[in-house]
């Protein structure tokens, strides 16, 4: 075997941030490795609200990847804002590789790096962690000529490790991208074969919650949502749950509650249908709606409603 081939068959290990503008599809990129729904991922800008944990494993060859999802990075509007850009920025420390994540360019699109790419790439450099560029939304593309203007464009930007053009949701390429990541990583193995995530299930059932508001509302109401749970026991065979969904105005919590409780009730369906997927198990589950007036304004309950469910 040659020195190469070794080298290929080595087991590896290391951190690896997902980064990008909101909306990109890091989270998705995140679900389709894993091969699990893990972070939940909305049509809505600014979906993700803290670095989640998740690692990919593989025997052939011996591979971990801890994967952080991260919240989109881009230039921080009002309190909330802030604290994702803070948490984004956070996940760059300590990471052996970068996955930077953008969408293949839109039809009507200027030719170039995206406006908003720009600053993603300057956070970047500060980092110092080999980055890989993953182009995704390519199943979207519909002139693929234009996919290498865009390449050569982002290629004078920064010196990429890789270019790989991806797509998420039909799973495309992923292969490729996994293998580029792989070769920046430094060898031995680092996790317990078991191990997925660094959040506790609880974590992922307010999460669940909250993409089911997000899906079922609309304009500036899924940005000011929030949730909290304030019931979590398990008892006979079932797992009892209440919630609290946050909203900023009290017109909004009208929204969310429905003309005769409407979108609640079909939040709480869908929320309860992906949450007893999640645990294997029968659950009840109770919402409730508060508003908070103005609390993505409001540093400190911008960063207590943000990172809800996280462990202290
Ligand atoms: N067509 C297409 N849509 C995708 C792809 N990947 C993600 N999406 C969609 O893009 C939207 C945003 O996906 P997310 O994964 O939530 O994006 P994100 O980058 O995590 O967004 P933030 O958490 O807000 O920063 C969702 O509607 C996804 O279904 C893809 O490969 N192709
Ligand atoms: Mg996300």
């Amino acid at each position: 075997m040659s020195d190469r081939e070794k080298q290929a068959e080595e087991p590896r290990a290391g951190r690896c941030a997902i980064v990008g503008r909101p909306n990109v599809g890091k989270s998705t990129l995140l679900n389709a490795i894993l091969g699990q729904k893990l972070v939940i991922a909305t049509p809505r800008p600014g979906t993700t609200r803290s670095c989640v944990l998740g690692v990919y494993a593989t025997e052939d060859p011996p591979t971990q990847i801890a994967f952080l999802d991260t919240p989109g990075l881009e230039r921080p509007r009002g309190a909330l804002g802030r604290v994702l850009i803070d948490a984004a920025k956070q996940s760059l420390a300590d990471c052996d590789a970068i996955v930077f994540v953008t969408e293949a360019p839109k039809a009507s699109a200027p030719a170039g790096v995206h406006d908003k790419d720009i600053a993603v790439l300057e956070a970047l450099e500060a980092a110092g962690a080999p980055v890989i560029l993953a182009i995704n939304k390519v199943d979207k593309l519909k002139a693929k000529e234009r996919l290498l203007s865009f390449i050569e464009a982002y290629r004078g930007a920064h010196a990429f490790e890789a270019i790989v053009p991806i797509s998420a949701t039909r799973g495309t390429n992923l292969d490729a991208l996994l293998e580029e990541i792989r070769a920046t990583l430094p060898g031995g193995l680092l996790y317990d074969p078991d191990f997925l995530t660094d959040r506790p299930e609880r974590f992922f059932v307010g999460e669940l919650i909250r993409e089911a508001a997000m899906l079922n509302t609309r304009q500036e109401v899924p940005h000011g949502i929030a949730c909290e749970l304030d019931r979590y026991v398990e008892e006979d065979g079932l797992v009892r749950i209440e919630g609290t969904l946050i909203v900023e105005k009290q017109s909004h919590k009208a929204i969310v509650i429905g003309s005769k409780g409407d979108t609640i009730k079909k939040i709480s369906t869908e929320a309860r249908a992906q949450i007893e997927a999640l645990l294997e198990r029968k659950v009840y589950l109770r919402l409730w709606v508060k508003v908070v007036p103005g609390w993505t304004r409001d540093p400190v309950k911008a960063k207590q409603l943000a990172i809800q469910g996280e462990q202290p």
